[in-house]
């Protein structure tokens, strides 16, 4: 019903977007995931989140597009199951943790990552899993995600020469992460790009991490995020990622990562 009344004029549409804007912050996670599984009206629902910001809320937010729109790329039921699953168990999980450990879940969860040595395994795993995948989704949008601009682009062609051969290096790392995890793009303490990979749902801002920096980008290789579409070929996988690569997201935390 909320989709086809948007349909009706632009300025219905636009009150119409209001409101339901409005009324996203008022649901809950559980209210929100089963919104997102019976319609399409899930990329209105989403709010502007700026993108430095992105990952350092306890809370799962509403994915920034709906679960069609990834496709071909990503299939709608791999997202559906990614998201309101496996993405929504470690946010769970990371509050569970975070109760049992008295820390509070109104804190930055980047200073938590930082220092995550002093928590427990389960802590280290869905803190790092919902920062992760919190970020996976900004990392993409609908096809064609662009090409990097500005000083960012002028980075990109510093640090590897050239966009393609970035690409082969990300991929190159994606691919040869054994088992399950991550590949990055981060801004390391000399504020350099660097290519790296951790394993399970580390990430380059764990003390534990012998792959540091601010992640800039992300590419998760766990079996959940392909298999259905891809099987055992994780390297079609990432190749076809990269046309949803978000890069007006990943050059704005570039650009807060070097100032
Ligand atoms: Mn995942």
């Amino acid at each position: 019903m909320l989709a086809q009344e948007s349909n009706k004029n632009s300025r219905r549409s636009f009150i119409g977007t209001t409101v339901k804007a409005a009324m996203v912050t008022a649901l809950t996670g559980s209210q929100l995931n089963a919104l997102a599984s019976t319609n399409k009206v899930l990329p209105i629902l989403a709010p502007a989140v700026s993108p430095v910001v992105v990952g350092t809320s306890f809370t799962q937010l509403p994915l920034p597009y709906a679960y069609t729109a990834l496709e071909p790329f990503i299939d709608a039921l791999t997202m559906e199951i990614h998201y309101s699953k496996h993405a929504a168990g470690y946010a769970k999980n990371v509050q569970d943790a975070a109760a049992a450990e008295n820390v509070n879940t109104n804190s930055n969860l980047e200073d938590v990552l930082q220092k995550i040595s002093g928590y427990s395994a389960k802590m280290r795993n869905n803190a790092g899993g919902h920062y992760n995948h919190e970020l996976f989704w900004n990392c993409m949008k609908a096809a064609p995600g662009g090409a990097p601009t500005g000083t960012f682009a002028t980075a990109i062609n510093n640090s590897f020469g050239s966009l393609e051969a970035f690409k082969t290096q990300f991929a190159d790392a994606a691919k040869n992460r054994f088992g399950s995890g991550w590949a990055w793009l981060v801004v390391g303490a000399d504020k350099k790009l660097a290519i790296g990979s951790t394993a399970n749902q580390d990430n380059p801002l764990m003390d534990v991490s012998t792959f540091k920096g601010f992640p800039l980008l992300g590419i998760d290789v766990w079996e959940h995020a392909y298999y259905l579409k891809y099987q055992n070929k994780r390297a079609d996988y990432i190749t076809a990622w990269f046309n949803l690569v978000n890069w007006d997201f990943v050059a704005a935390r570039y650009e807060k990562a070097i100032q």
